[in-house]
């Protein structure tokens, strides 16, 4: 993650019903964040922390890193299809930050 508000690589391939450990650097001078979930659902979360700034959140599909941490997370992909990932800090995703894993 860094401060071009890009994820790279920012589309991943995995198999249905595999579990994927992320290891995640934030290699920027702000903070970013990880978080795993359908478009809708990011979206509907985005607009929650632009009425809540400073949110402090910890679920299991997220992951917030501040200025050069390193963190991971892990995810059991079961589906086929396109799973979507996104930094949820206010104007990131907006800006781009955001990205897919692709389940076959
Ligand atoms: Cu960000």
């Amino acid at each position: 993650m860094d401060d071009t508000m890009r994820f790279t690589p920012d589309e991943i391939q995995v198999s249905a019903g595999e579990t994927i450990r992320f290891f995640i650097k934030n290699t920027g001078k702000i903070p970013h964040e990880m978080v795993i979930g359908s478009i809708a659902d990011l979206k509907a979360h985005a607009a929650e922390m632009q009425k809540m700034p400073g949110m402090q959140h910890a679920e299991p599909n997220m992951i917030t890193l501040g200025p050069g941490k390193i963190g991971g997370l892990v995810w059991q992909f079961d589906q086929a299809g396109t799973v979507d990932f996104a930094c949820l800090i206010p104007g990131h995703m907006e800006a781009g930050m955001l990205g897919k894993v692709k389940v076959s």
